[in-house]
């Protein structure tokens, strides 16, 4: 009965979002088989999945756990491979249809280029790629005529409320935001905030680095840098409205006022699911909404007074050039920082703008411009902390 099954690179499969696609994949056996898995470090989990889900070929990022994962994987025929290289490369294999890219931060940038040039479908989980770099990723997408499927829960809601819309102008999008867990909290109550509360967000269960950009507002800054690139607008054309049930998941209003939201409990695998099978809908086992269960539905403004980080995205959207560039450098620095007890709460947004304040301006950068960019950034944001 099957037709034939789509091929799926998953990069960063060991992540939240990695092995949650495996998930989908692994409910959908006769649809989809995986090709290659990648991970950064964990080797243990790699290499249990790898033997699960029998792909082609494995990349371990840090090459000294290569021996390891070789050793475990030689007798199923797996080939393994390691290093940035090795990642970056691996997209380009023949057999590969989609490539989801679900790496952490700036890392994901060259491999989702090089899947692009060789013509690959993705799914894109690292926001972090188009706000470093949207320009450039999105004319590429379009010189190579290759898709970009969103799998950010509030942009696959956007892309699924313009399903069968396409070719009706866009007034406004408005981007949900649960408002992270200090929602409500102001400046002199976040300096002593502990990482352990910042890990703990009230409705997503995600990995360390996107949970405290939750807490900082930062993502929800990307998500609307993430969404300027992917639906082509304008930055006046972008809002963010605090829900802090997480059932909305996004709104488009079209230029007739009618407003299309798309909404259910907040789980991640929906919209993994639906970049994986877009135009369709497959069945999916998780739990359905009740309305009972959500007598009321609220919405509030930001707090972009206390929560820097937001007005720091719209600023680096507005501007342009590489500033969306330094600003994600910058907070990645800094959000390591927080999490190895360096720095506190309110000065992951202070190094971020100091970064972008301070570090040279370009307005059409090139490729090489952003390496150089991202690394000077991470120079200066470092010398920034003690
Ligand atoms: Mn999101």
């Amino acid at each position: 009965m099957s037709a034939q099954r789509k091929k799926i690179a998953i990069l960063g499969s060991t992540g939240s979002i990695g092995t949650q696609a495996l998930e989908v994949i692994e409910e959908h056996s006769n649809r989809f088989e995986v090709e290659v898995l990648t991970s950064n470090s964990k080797a243990d989990l790699l290499i249990e999945q790898a033997i699960k889900f029998k792909p082609n070929v494995v990349v371990i990022n840090d090459e000294k756990q290569y021996q390891k994962v070789a050793e475990a994987l030689w007798k199923f025929d797996i080939k393994t491979y390691c290093g940035k290289e090795a990642l970056a490369q691996v997209v380009e294999m023949n057999d590969i249809d989609i490539v989801l890219t679900a790496l952490v931060g700036y890392s994901g940038l060259l491999p989702t280029i090089n899947a692009i040039k060789a013509k690959k479908t993705i799914a894109l989980a690292n926001k972090e790629t188009l706000v470093v770099a949207g320009k450039l990723i999105t004319s590429l997408a379009k010189e190579y005529g290759v898709n970009i499927y969103p799998v950010d829960s509030e942009h696959s809601a956007i892309f699924q409320c313009l399903s069968g819309e396409f070719h009706n102008p866009i007034e406004k999008i408005y981007l949900t935001a649960s408002g992270g867990p200090f929602r409500g909290k102001k400046k002199s109550e976040l300096i002593s905030i502990k990482k352990e509360q910042a890990l703990k967000h009230p409705n997503w269960n995600m990995g360390a680095k996107i949970t405290i950009d939750s807490a900082t507002l930062m993502n929800k800054g990307f998500e609307v840098i993430e969404a300027q690139w992917l639906f082509n607008l304008k930055p006046e054309q972008i809002e963010v409205i605090v829900h802090p049930q997480s059932i909305i998941h996004s709104i488009v209003q079209f230029t007739d006022g009618s407003m299309k939201a798309q909404m259910g409990l907040p789980d991640m695998k929906l919209p993994i699911q639906y970049a994986l099978t877009y135009p369709n809908r497959f069945h999916s086992k998780s739990k359905r909404f009740n309305f009972l269960d959500y007598p009321e539905l609220t919405f509030e403004k930001p707090d972009s007074e206390t929560f820097v980080n937001l007005n720091l995205a719209y600023h680096a959207m507005k501007k342009g050039g590489n500033l969306a560039c330094i600003l994600n450098a910058a907070n990645e620095i800094a959000v390591d920082a927080f999490l190895n007890d360096k720095i506190n709460f309110l000065q992951i947004a202070e190094i971020n703008e100091k970064c972008m304040n301070t570090i040279a301006f370009i307005e059409i950068p090139t490729y090489e411009d952003y390496v150089s960019t991202d690394y000077e950034t991470r120079k200066f944001a470092q010398s920034l902390i003690h």
